[in-house]
């Protein structure tokens, strides 16, 4: 079925998720690249998305940039310049009125590098896989924000002891920021509903946390076009754009 002629989530399963949304005491949504897609940033594993045509683990693995870190850090920072010339959307917008219709009883989680929740007005969402606009330096680790799009063609020197800097996120096989993910798991123990958008739930650990939330037979609802693998198990899931779903049906409650 093509996604112009589907007909999107039924007005009972709306209506139902979006009650159950409205009556939740302690709510963690877990975002993923799907919500910007509509604000033109290209997904990980959608066909057209950003690994079309490259393995994974040619660009987003620390090989790969200690192989050619040129080659990495430019598609980093075109990322950059993409992200910087695109705007939030209705999804992203949503889920900040939300956390501040809820405030103290909300909490954003999000695989996203690209800070669009940030600049639709979420404050301070956990970030599981670092960001685009921090960088690292390989040599003495040290970390710094930078905002300029495009940086520099080539990774930057580090300002204190000039070894060369790479993007602050997460590659398969490093670990997550610690502090991040713990305050995330921590979350989904105490969530009394958990909403997953846009995310394939292919990686782990992220995709843990839906896992346990479904384990602990607590309301979860699933917004995106494509089923994933754990919508089977969810109470609701919403099969439709999360910038159509969430601002119009679900969280206006
Ligand atoms: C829409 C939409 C619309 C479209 N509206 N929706 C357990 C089992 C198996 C493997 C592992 C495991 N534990 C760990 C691993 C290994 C690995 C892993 O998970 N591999 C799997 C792929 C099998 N994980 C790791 O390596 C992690 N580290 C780790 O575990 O450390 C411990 C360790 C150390 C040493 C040895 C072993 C273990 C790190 C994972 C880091 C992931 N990093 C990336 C790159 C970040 C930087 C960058 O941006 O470049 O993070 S990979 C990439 O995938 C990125 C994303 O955040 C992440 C998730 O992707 P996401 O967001 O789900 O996007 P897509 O494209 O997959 O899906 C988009 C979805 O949107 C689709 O469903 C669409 O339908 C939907 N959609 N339009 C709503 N309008
Ligand atoms: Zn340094």
């Amino acid at each position: 079925m093509t996604q112009e002629h589907d007909p999107g989530p039924s007005p009972a399963a709306l209506e139902a998720a979006r009650t159950a949304l409205a009556g939740a005491r302690r709510i963690v949504v877990l975002t993923g690249a799907g919500i910007s897609a509509e604000s033109g940033i290209a997904t990980f594993r959608d066909p057209g998305g950003l690994w079309d045509g490259f393995k994974a683990e040619d660009l987003a693995s620390p090989a790969a940039f200690a192989r050619d870190p040129a080659f990495v850090w430019g598609w980093y920072d075109a990322r950059r310049v993409r992200v910087a010339a695109a705007k939030p959307n209705p999804a992203h917008r949503a889920l900040a009125a939300l956390e501040r219709a809820r405030p103290g009883a909300f909490t954003l989680v999000t695989q996203n590098v690209d800070g669009l929740h940030q600049r639709a007005g979420s404050v301070e969402p956990i970030e599981l896989h670092g960001s685009l606009w921090l960088l690292r330096c390989t040599g003495c680790g040290s970390e710094r924000r930078d905002l300029t799009a495009p940086l520099t063609p080539l990774p930057p020197a580090c300002p204190r002891c000039r070894a060369i800097e790479r993007p602050g996120v997460v590659w398969f096989g490093e670990f997550l920021p610690e502090e991040a993910f713990l305050r995330a798991e921590a979350a989904v123990e105490a969530a009394d509903l958990v909403l997953v958008v846009g995310t394939s739930n292919l990686v782990h650990p992220a995709a843990g946390l839906v896992v346990r939330a479904i384990e602990r037979d607590i309301p979860t609802i699933e917004v995106n076009p494509e089923p994933t693998r754990y919508a089977e198990g969810m109470t609701w899931a919403l099969a439709g754009k999360a910038g159509v779903v969430l601002p119009s049906r679900v969280t206006d409650g």
